[in-house]
């Protein structure tokens, strides 16, 4: 298993630091990607950030991660409330997984309540802003000294 720790990203979340800065926050990934590397960087990890809007591309990025990923931190997007297909491959995954979602989505819609992806991750970070992805990633790395 390699040492990097992939960090997804489902639909438009490539908008980030772009719209909606009240629920989302300033913040792009880029931003994301660089204070997760430095949380990661600290117990000789890397990380691999990847967004797609398209729900089979996910697929296979998480299908990849079996051979080269150590963790997956995953915001699944919207594909959180209603993809079976993401559920499946997590499940496929050996290592840690962490769910992340920048707003609280149970303070949201009763339809966002609802995560498939839940019912595979290790940890949920949700509400914590884009903070949350490197919350996560320092609790991958805390799992992957244990
Ligand atoms: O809170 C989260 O991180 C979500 O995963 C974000 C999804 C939403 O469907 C989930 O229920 C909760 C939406 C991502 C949209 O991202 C945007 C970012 C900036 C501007 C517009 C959309």
């Amino acid at each position: 298993m390699g040492k990097t720790i992939h960090i997804l990203n489902g639909p438009n979340l490539n908008l980030l630091g772009q719209r909606e800065p009240e629920l989302y926050g300033h913040e792009t990934l880029a931003d994301v990607e660089a204070a997760c590397r430095a949380v990661a960087a600290g117990d000789g990890h890397e990380v691999a950030l990847f967004q797609s809007n398209h729900e089979g591309k996910i697929v296979d990025r998480i299908h990849a991660a079996r051979e080269t990923a150590a963790a997956i931190v995953i915001n699944p997007g919207a594909y959180t409330h209603t993809s079976i297909a993401f559920l499946d491959a997590l499940n496929a995954f050996a290592g840690p997984v962490i769910e992340v979602h920048v707003s609280n989505i149970h303070k949201r819609e009763a339809f966002r309540h609802r995560s498939y992806v839940s019912l595979r991750a290790d940890g949920v970070i949700a509400g914590c802003g884009v903070e949350g992805y490197a919350l996560a990633v320092r609790r991958v790395c805390s799992l992957l000294r244990n």
